[in-house]
């Protein structure tokens, strides 16, 4: 029997769309106030009726950009009272830039990359997990990926990334042993967004070839398994959900029909 989370505080990054806007409305199906951002408050704005609608307690948009050391600090400081005893944080920002040799790459495809996916975690993860050992409660959840296990041409630093992550989630389960606060890293292959369209600088034709004739995961995949580990009692912690299509192995091998 799992736990409820119902009126509990979770809070989402980069919720506007893709797995955070999935996990938004997972954890809106399970009675949970909703704290989100993303750099733009529009989309988080829009979604928030149909949040309501699918169950949330309660939804909080705010707009912050993760990779931003002070506006993080400045932002959660400023977060309403009500809304400060976060449960549950979904590290989910992050981004790809660009699918070039390491070696011939941009470096600001490289900062972009580790500002966002690693400090941008780091950022958030200082700002809340003290409250969270404070109060004896919480629950973290990174956002991993099938390259953060094995690398590929082009991604290294993508890959690079999220073998961070791996390793920030590792270590900060040893780091939180002795206290209630557990650490998910969830880690999934392919999965359709606009996470391709947004490495490709916009190029929707690139994109989608990355996901032709072959069968991503959805975002609602990757949120299934946030809500279920976030729902495991309370004694269990799910360290790490490697999650692929049945079209996919690992980075490199990927069943396609033509
Ligand atoms: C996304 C998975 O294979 O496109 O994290 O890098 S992949």
């Amino acid at each position: 029997m799992g736990i409820s989370i119902r009126n509990k505080v979770a809070f989402i990054t980069g919720a506007s769309a893709g797995i955070g806007k999935a996990t938004a409305f997972a954890l809106a199906a399970e009675g949970a106030r909703l704290l989100l951002c993303a750099r733009s408050t529009d989309a988080l704005t829009a979604m928030r009726d149909d949040l309501i609608a699918a169950g949330a307690a309660d939804v909080f948009p705010f707009a912050l950009d993760v990779s931003k050391r002070t506006e993080v600090q400045a932002a959660l400081q400023q977060i309403p009272v009500e809304w400060q005893d976060i449960t549950i944080l979904v590290n989910n920002a992050g981004l790809a830039r660009g699918l070039e040799k390491l070696y011939l790459d941009n470096p600001d495809h490289w900062d972009e990359m580790i500002d966002t996916n690693v400090k941008g975690l780091l950022y958030v993860t200082r700002a809340v997990l003290p409250g969270m050992v404070e109060r004896g409660a919480g629950h973290l959840v990174n956002l991993g990926s099938t390259a953060g296990h094995m690398a590929y041409g082009g991604g290294s630093m993508y890959c690079a990334t999220k073998a961070a992550e791996k390793m920030l989630s590792e270590g900060m389960r040893i780091d939180l042993l002795g206290t209630p606060v557990r650490v998910t890293s969830i880690d999934p292959g392919m999965v359709e967004t606009r996470f391709s369209e947004v490495r490709f600088g916009g190029d929707k034709e690139r994109a989608a070839k990355v996901y032709a004739n072959t069968t991503p995961l959805t975002p609602d995949d990757v949120a299934d398994a946030i809500r279920w580990a976030v729902t495991r009692p309370a004694h269990v912690n799910v360290s790490n959900v490697l999650l692929t299509s049945i079209t996919q192995a690992n980075s490199l091998s990927i069943h396609r029909t033509a």
